[in-house]
């Protein structure tokens, strides 16, 4: 075991490179199995440096709290909005995600399923399986010729979309909390004022409190009856029971989802529509992807382990704290 003296809590069921990588290395122990998770947190809490988690387990302050040496919170995946990572700032524990190394992935899925929405791949895939093809041709569908696309959040990810949607000749404006120098596309400062300009709307800010129901009643009238929905950022942010009554009666035109406010729960009414495409967040899933995303969880660990700096800790805990 190369870090005898730095034990590492898993909070949850990670990916096997994961598992392997921590515990093959490290004294560990296993949260999520425990019965009675207050009483080994009590007698056993003060032993571990690090925890490692991901968006199905939440790390908060009375967490933080039970484990008072810890060193890091390395978190899965890019988003972290389970994570409090003011808190964990507060008590001079860094928390890392996994940036940069999805950015391409999570893109690509974005272009797919944007295109798939509008020219309703799923549907035509349906529609030849069923044998309807030998009785009459599939509907023509809308397009994404000479449409304007609105991204909510054009950061890492939404740069990633923004060059891939220039490519297929869409043209693109943002809105984010604040407008950059440097990219060369109009800003909205106002959300509703975007999605009346725009034919798409595609959602890839962070998830939590900040964002959450951004793109409410008002947004999505002013996408309107022809407008199209991505989100590829997290089912938080869009007022799901209002969008799943918007595309019912067609006051929303289209959406393409690859994430709903209660994974894996998704609102049952979605599955009966014509004008959705639904996916299990599956974003970042390919198996190239998710193993440096993994293998960045552990590398996150081994650094402070060493004594090094983390590779990717979050903005809310800077390092060195
Ligand atoms: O607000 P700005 O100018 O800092 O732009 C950021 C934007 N953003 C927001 N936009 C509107 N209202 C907010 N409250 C708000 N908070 C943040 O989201 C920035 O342009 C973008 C986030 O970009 P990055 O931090 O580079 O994240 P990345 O790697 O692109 O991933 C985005 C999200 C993740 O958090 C996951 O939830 C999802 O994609 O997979």
């Amino acid at each position: 075991m190369r870090y005898p003296d730095f034990p590492v809590l898993i909070t949850q069921p990670m990916m096997p490179l994961i598992q392997e990588g921590i515990e093959s290395q490290f004294p560990f122990a296993r949260l999520n199995e425990q019965t009675d998770r207050a009483g080994f947190l009590a007698k056993d809490g003060a032993r571990f440096k690090g925890v490692v988690t991901g968006q199905a387990a939440p790390s908060n302050d009375a967490l933080f709290a039970s484990l008072p040496n810890l060193k890091i919170v390395s978190s899965f995946g890019v988003g972290y909005d389970l994570v409090d990572a003011k808190a964990a700032n507060a008590r001079g524990i860094v928390v890392t995600n996994t940036p940069d190394v999805l950015t391409d992935e999570v893109a690509d899925l974005a272009m797919g399923l944007l295109i798939s929405t509008v020219r309703r791949l799923p549907q035509a895939d349906q529609f030849l399986r069923k044998g309807l093809w030998l009785k009459s041709n599939f509907p023509l569908t809308d397009t994404i010729r000479g449409k304007t696309m609105g991204i909510l959040g054009l950061g890492r990810i939404g740069k990633a979309i923004a060059t891939r949607a220039e490519a297929f000749g869409l043209k693109i404006v943002y809105h984010g909390r604040s407008q950059q120098s440097d990219v060369p596309y109009p800003f909205y400062a106002s959300l509703v004022d975007m999605a009346k300009a725009v034919d798409i709307l595609m959602v890839i800010a962070p998830g939590g409190a900040s964002t959450r129901r951004i793109v409410d009643r008002a947004v999505m009238e002013a996408l309107g009856p022809k407008g199209t929905l991505i989100n590829v950022a997290r089912g938080t942010l869009v007022d799901e029971p209002v969008m799943v009554e918007m595309l019912t009666s067609g006051a929303l035109g289209a959406a393409g989802l690859d994430v709903f406010e209660d994974e894996p729960k998704v609102p049952e009414a979605l599955f009966a529509l014509e004008n959705v495409v639904l996916l299990p967040h599956v974003g970042s899933a390919s198996v190239h992807t998710r193993n440096l995303m993994g293998q960045l969880v552990v590398d996150n660990v081994i650094a402070l382990a060493e004594g090094r700096a983390p590779l990717t800790p979050v903005p809310e805990t800077p390092w060195p704290l």
